[in-house]
């Protein structure tokens, strides 16, 4: 689906909002997270508005591949070489407050766990 109207991450991958960017194709964006819970706090979504990994079907298999591939450069970018973790927050149970489908890369510190 194309840009859709009030997303604040197509208007993000779009340059219509700014963010610090750290990765861009043509297919996905990386950028840090605005509140960010870890020294380092990225997103990376892809351009292509999906609500969520609920919206996602096996078609998008490689898509959601290549965001978790770039996950693992930005990591590696980011030097965080003793661990690191991808979340990908789903709908309002799981805490999902942007509906525009992202993975969240946070590291830096030792993050507990389970979340709250
Ligand atoms: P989630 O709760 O999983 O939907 O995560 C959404 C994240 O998006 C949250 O950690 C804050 C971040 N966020 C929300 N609005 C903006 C924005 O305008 N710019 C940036 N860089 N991050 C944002």
């Amino acid at each position: 689906m194309a840009e859709v109207p009030d997303c604040i991450f197509c208007k993000i991958a779009a340059g219509e909002i700014p963010a610090k960017i750290e990765h861009a194709d043509e297919d996905i964006v990386a950028f840090h997270d605005i509140n960010a819970a870890a020294p380092v706090h990225l997103l990376v979504i892809p351009r292509r508005h999906i609500a969520s990994l609920a919206e996602t079907t096996d078609a998008e298999a490689p898509l959601l591949g290549r965001i978790v591939s770039v996950a693992r450069q930005l990591a590696a970018k980011f030097e965080l070489d003793s661990g690191y973790r991808v979340v990908i927050n789903c709908r309002e149970d799981g805490g999902q407050s942007v509906p525009h489908i992202h993975l969240h890369l946070l590291g830096g510190r030792r993050l507990g766990w389970p979340p709250g």
